[in-house]
């Protein structure tokens, strides 16, 4: 079964970046997912625009760059810039005035424009958006950290953007306490892609290719 496995670098080791930048390509990864936080939209700081940079620079595999931030608009050329095409934007609409505009902005630059949805956000305020955007990030956990429980009242709303997502012509992606069970579980109805964090992937006895080796033999 084909998905895409994206790693979470808030959880990497900054002790050595780059080795864990090079070891997860030679693991086999798809992509790396970028999480921006500015404590005001969420109340942590993450990754920053520096550390975003330095990964453009280390890899040639695509960024998913997640927008944790007020008002994106307003920033979003200084992310931009450091971004190549076919690199992913996510922002979420709750943060912004006009988030159409935004995701405007995204897509002129040659950039994948994505929304990530909050737990407590349903389809329904974001379903203009669903048109405009290529990929659709379900939060499965609130923004803001690393290593939280998974909300089981978010599975309803992945059920109800899996029936969307042809006619509205989005993928969707999966953020959040990400496990093996969860992918078994909704790779098959059509969940396009998994960020991996603490759960499955970093901070683990294993080596990042046996990991993504043992998931990629997931039985369906
Ligand atoms: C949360 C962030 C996520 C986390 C990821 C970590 O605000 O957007 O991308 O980094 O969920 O994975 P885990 O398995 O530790 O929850
Ligand atoms: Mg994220």
């Amino acid at each position: 079964m084909q998905f895409e496995l994206t790693a979470s670098m808030m959880c990497a080791n900054y002790g050595h970046l780059e080795r864990e930048v090079k070891s997860l390509e030679e693991a086999g990864i798809d992509s790396f997912h970028i999480d921006i936080m500015d404590g005001r939209y969420v109340p942590n700081f993450a990754m920053s625009l520096n550390d975003m940079r330095y990964i453009a620079s280390a890899t040639s595999k695509p960024l998913d760059v997640h927008l944790m931030i007020e008002h994106p608009n307003n920033r979003i050329s200084i992310f931009l810039e450091h971004l190549r095409k076919g690199d992913t934007v996510y922002i979420h609409p709750e943060a912004e005035y006009h988030p159409s505009t935004t995701l405007q902005a995204i897509i002129n630059a040659g950039m994948i424009p994505g929304i990530a949805i909050n737990p407590g956000t349903s389809v329904e305020t974001v379903m203009e958006m669903l048109r405009i955007v290529k990929k659709v990030l379900v939060m499965s956990v609130n923004p803001g950290n690393a290593g939280q429980m998974y909300l089981p009242y978010v599975g309803k709303k992945i059920t109800k953007l899996l029936s969307l997502k042809e006619d509205m012509d989005f993928e969707l992606y999966w953020d959040g306490a990400c496990s093996a069970d969860k992918i078994i579980e909704y790779a098959p109805k059509g969940v396009k892609g998994f960020v991996l964090g603490t759960t499955l992937l970093f901070g683990k006895d294993k080596p990042y290719g046996e990991t993504l080796a043992d998931i990629r033999a997931l039985k369906f």
